[in-house]
């Protein structure tokens, strides 16, 4: 039942095995249907010539590039690549491979590109030499993300478009770029340059004052923290490339908690003014109140980091950012449709601010669920520019439900073990989009395997390895404790309080790597792989093993609700394709 594997011992035991069980793909993440028909090869030694009908060679050349890469010049095999395929769905494809040539069918640019990828994977299997072959594929989530935190420790331009070419041939299709939180702010604002100026760099706290804070796990012996940001350039950069790939970019600034280096900035911004006797302009760029005399602690620490939700200041902040990011995407002619405000954590703030006590009197809200109103207010004022909210599940859980958008994003990080499952099934129950991004599952800065000399934070779970991620089941998660365990190895249950109502469903999976730990580059791609491939492969292919879910049901260890005969068999599959 419970197949404890870390990588390194499973693909001791995977790769040894014989190739009998393993089909002849190799195409990760699995394709949905595949077919090898009988027929002479088709030798693409000889080289491509690529017809295009209803795409233009630039709306996918990243994965033409994918081909060439894999071996497969120009020359006179015909490659005929027709988008607008009505009967594909999104995103989805049909490559057919015989002796003639290949034929692409894709509904839209992404299907033709994916279709490239899982051809140039399997070229390059097949040593060039390919077998007849038709696939017809669509992935089963819609929303296939990977969350780069860059705050914490800053990771620039190169490793960012290193990331998103990694991920563009695994078929994920969205990156959210975590560009501010206490420790940084990393995302060049052309009208508040002290964001960068003085919130890039987190040891130039104003008065030199416990600059660096206590962090969750600091370890100086892994290197120092970073510094940096992105500049405009840098960030449209970053966008043409997403968008030859196809891929979303979210970008997010962790507000109303978790906003330390905002607040630090523009605290320096108000002494600049005033210092210039501009009293008046300097209290517009304040995010605190000055007599708010509240005692609090985040969870990381900080008892400085959190705006003040009842002061026109923050809205007005708020504003210019996200119409600095809108103005930038329009630029890249990928307009801004979803914004991601955080809204986590933010236990024990505003008790004793004066804006704040009246706004609750005023309003009867107690001062807890105030962070609730201003979920309500910015969703409000992203809905008036055409831009969907997401937030951390958590703070949606005050939020009133008709003073909310109809689309909040909800991505949702209580764990398996925790208060995940209901809200998870609670959040697609009204209708929103639902991303799993699961600290017991997916937080990819959790380390890959239980052993002193493996980095990672271990809040939320021990370990998660490239089995457990694998063996996630986005579709049945009360069913999961069949590759879960808690933060101590015990066994336990995971309920199902909040039945899925008929008709909803979860809408994606996000791997997230916090970076709290993550100082150099190379560390980045420590934590990201080969995890990101069992991500890829759960947000693609419904697995064989995957039970039907059963609404209220609990899974308890010991059971065998799942079939772990089927499941190895999967993993034997996925693991000949990583
Ligand atoms: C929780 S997930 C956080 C982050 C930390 C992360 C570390 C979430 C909304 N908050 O601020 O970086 O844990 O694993």
């Amino acid at each position: 039942r419970n197949v404890w594997l870390t990588p390194a011992r499973a693909f001791a035991r995977y790769a040894a095995r014989g190739d009998a069980a393993r089909p002849d793909i190799a195409i990760l993440p699995a394709p949905a249907q595949v077919e090898r028909p009988d027929g002479a090869p088709l030798d693409l030694t000889r080289g491509v010539r690529v017809t295009l009908r209803g795409v233009t060679r630039a709306a996918i050349a990243p994965a033409l590039d994918g081909l060439t890469r894999a071996g497969v010049g120009s020359g006179a095999v015909p490659l005929s690549i027709a988008v607008g395929n009505a009967a594909l769905p999104a995103e989805g494809y049909r490559l057919t491979v015989d002796a003639r040539g290949i034929a692409i069918a894709a509904h839209d640019a992404a299907g033709a590109s994916y279709a490239l990828r899982s051809l140039a994977q399997q070229a390059a299997h097949e040593g060039r030499r390919m077998k007849p072959l038709t696939i017809v594929d669509a992935p089963r989530l819609g929303y296939r993300g990977l969350h780069i935190d860059i705050a914490r420790n800053f990771h620039g331009r190169v490793e960012i478009l290193r990331i998103i070419d990694q991920m563009a041939a695994i078929k994920l299709n969205t990156l959210h770029l975590h560009l501010a939180d206490d420790e940084g702010w990393r995302m060049q604002i052309a009208a508040l340059p002290e964001l960068t100026q003085v919130g890039a760099y987190r040891c130039l706290d104003l008065d030199d004052r416990a600059c660096l804070q206590p962090q969750l796990g600091a370890d100086p012996a892994r290197g120092a923290p970073t510094n940096g940001y992105l500049t405009e350039s840098d960030y449209l950069a970053i966008l043409a490339a997403a968008k030859a790939r196809q891929i979303t970019v979210v970008p997010s600034f962790d507000m109303p908690g978790h906003s330390r280096a905002a607040i630090k900035a523009m605290e320096a911004r108000y002494r600049r003014l005033a210092a210039a006797g501009r009293i008046a302009e300097a209290e517009r760029y304040r995010l605190v109140e000055p007599a708010d005399t509240t005692r609090y602690l985040s969870i990381q620490l900080y008892d400085d980091n959190t705006l003040n939700v009842c002061i026109p200041q923050t809205y007005r902040f708020l504003d210019t950012v996200v119409a600095a990011m809108a103005r930038l995407h329009a630029k890249a002619g990928v307009p801004l449709r979803l914004y991601h405000i955080g809204a986590d954590e933010t236990a024990g703030a505003w008790r004793d601010s004066p804006a704040c006590r009246a706004e609750a009197a005023r309003t009867g809200t107690p001062i807890a669920h105030l962070g609730a109103r201003f979920v309500e207010r910015v969703a409000a004022m992203l809905a008036a520019r055409g831009i969907r909210a997401g937030a951390w599940s958590d703070g949606l859980t005050h939020a009133d439900a008709d003073k909310l958008p109809a689309q909040m994003q909800s991505y949702v990080w209580g764990g398996l073990f925790g208060p995940g499952v209901a809200e998870a099934h609670a959040h697609a129950n009204r209708g929103w989009p639902v991303i799993l991004s699961i600290p017991d599952v997916t937080y990819l800065d959790m380390p890959q395997a239980v052993s002193p000399d493996e980095p990672g934070a271990t809040w939320a779970t021990r370990e998660i390895d490239l089995f457990r991620l694998y063996a996630f089941m986005p579709g049945n998660l009360p069913a999961n404790g069949a590759v879960v365990t808690d933060i101590l190895n015990r066994p336990g249950t995971i309920a199902d309080p909040v039945p899925l109502a008929p008709g909803h469903h979860v809408a994606g999976i996000q791997g997230q790597l916090w970076s709290e730990m993550v100082r150099r580059d190379s560390q980045v791609e420590y934590m990201l792989f080969p995890r990101l491939f069992a991500l890829a492969e759960r947000g693609w292919s419904t697995p064989a093993w995957e039970p039907a879910y059963t609404p209220g049901a609990s899974y308890s260890y010991g059971d065998a609700r799942v079939d772990s005969a089927a499941l190895l068999a999967g993993w034997r599959d996925f693991a000949g394709r990583v």
